[in-house]
C-alpha cells in the first residue's frame, strides 16, 4: 500500500537522510513542507499537491504520531539519527512505568550497561507492554519486554520526554530496568 511506503520513506527522510535529497533541517528537526512534498512527489509519481495532501493525511492519522506539521514545516517527532535537538517535551503526564521491547540477544548487555540510544539520538520507550512487544518484534521474533521505572528516574533527576505516543530518554541506567516478559523463560524445558 502506497501510504505505508510513503510513511516509511518520510520517516527515513526526516530522521536519517534529509541531506541525500538536498533538504535543509533546522536545529529542532523542522524541514520545509513544500520541499518535502516535492521529494515525495518525484519519488512516487505524484503531483506536488497530491503529495502534500498525502503527507498531511499521514500526519493526522499516524497512530504513533510520528510526524508534526506546523507553520509550513514538517518534522519527525522522534527516532532521529541526524543531529537535532531532542531535549523538548510535549505537555502531558509521563506514566509512572514505561516499557521497552528488545531482542533476547541484547538483554545481558542492557542489564549491565543500561539502555543506550545506539544509532539514534534517544532511547525510545512505550507506554504499554503491547506496544513494546511490537517494537521488540522488529529485532527478534520472541522479544523481551523491559519495565522502566519512569517515576523513580524522574525523581532522581533524569529527564523523560513525551514525543507524541512515544517517550524518550537520553539513557536508562540498569537500576531502573526490570525484565517483565521473556518468552525464553516461559519456554524453558520445551523440547520443540
Ligand atoms: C538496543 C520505532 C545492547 C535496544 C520504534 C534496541 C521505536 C542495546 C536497539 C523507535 C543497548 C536499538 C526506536 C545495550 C539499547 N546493549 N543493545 N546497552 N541499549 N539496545 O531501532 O527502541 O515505528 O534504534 O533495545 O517503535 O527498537 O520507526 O531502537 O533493540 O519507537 O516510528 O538497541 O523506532 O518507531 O534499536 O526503536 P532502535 P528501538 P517507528
Amino acid at each position: 500500500m502506497k501510504r505505508i511506503k510513503v510513511s516509511k520513506f518520510l520517516s527515513g527522510l526526516l530522521r536519517h537522510f534529509p541531506e541525500k535529497y538536498g533538504l535543509k533541517v533546522n536545529p529542532y528537526g523542522w524541514v520545509d513542507l513544500e520541499s518535502v512534498a516535492e521529494v515525495v512527489a518525484k519519488r512516487y509519481g505524484l503531483t506536488k499537491s497530491q503529495a502534500l495532501k498525502l503527507i498531511k493525511e499521514l500526519e493526522k492519522t499516524d497512530a504513533k504520531k510520528r510526524f508534526e506539521i506546523k507553520e509550513g514545516r514538517i518534522r519527525a517527532r522522534y527516532g532521529h539519527s541526524i543531529k537535532v535537538e531532542t531535549k523538548w517535551s510535549e505537555e502531558g503526564e509521563i506514566p509512572t512505568v514505561l516499557y521497552h521491547g528488545t531482542s533476547r540477544s541484547s538483554l545481558n548487555s542492557i542489564l549491565k550497561e543500561g539502555l543506550l540510544p545506539i544509532k539514534r539520538r534517544e532511547v525510545h520507550l512505550s507506554k504499554s507492554v503491547k506496544e513494546a512487544i511490537e517494537v521488540g518484534k522488529r529485532h527478534d521474533k520472541n522479544p523481551v519486554v523491559l519495565k522502566i521505572k519512569a517515576d523513580e528516574m524522574i525523581k532522581e533527576g533524569y529527564q523523560i520526554r513525551k514525543k507524541g505516543e512515544v517517550f524518550t530518554a537520553d539513557f536508562v541506567p540498569p537500576k531502573y530496568i526490570e525484565v517483565v516478559y521473556n518468552i525464553t523463560e516461559d519456554s524453558k524445558g520445551d523440547s520443540t
